[in-house]
């Protein structure tokens, strides 16, 4: 799977070695996943229709402080915060005290983050 690119699984009551295969994970807010693919209705169970398009993303996680998106935090993050500040929206990676919005109370985690990096 390539990050950011939905993948299409086309299997259905598939097992291995004798188990079921299951898709499992975890969606963008950490709540587990777990279902296993059946295209049988069962009472209680999931069901997927083989004729149903099945879409899974992988997200790459977020790196709180790397504003500038380059996959480290560094000093070169400071202005990419500042900009985010000044636009008022929303960056999770900005996100650095994880309030679900961006704004001043975030610079004092941004600072400790980047002191730790
Ligand atoms: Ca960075
Ligand atoms: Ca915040």
């Amino acid at each position: 799977m390539v990050p950011g690119e939905a993948f299409t699984i086309n299997d259905r009551d598939v097992t291995f070695d004798h188990r079921h295969v299951i898709l499992s994970g975890s969606f963008d807010n950490g709540d587990p996943l777990y279902f296993r693919l059946n295209a049988f209705l069962y009472i209680d169970r999931y069901y997927f229709d083989p004729n149903a398009t099945l879409t899974v993303t992988l997200v790459s996680p977020v790196v709180l402080g790397d504003v500038n998106l380059d996959g480290l935090v560094t000093f070169a993050d400071i202005p990419s915060f500042i900009a985010v500040l000044q636009s008022g929206e929303f960056q999770a990676e900005a996100d650095c005290n994880q309030d679900d919005i961006v704004n001043f109370a975030d610079i004092h985690a941004f600072i400790q983050i980047l002191l730790a990096s």
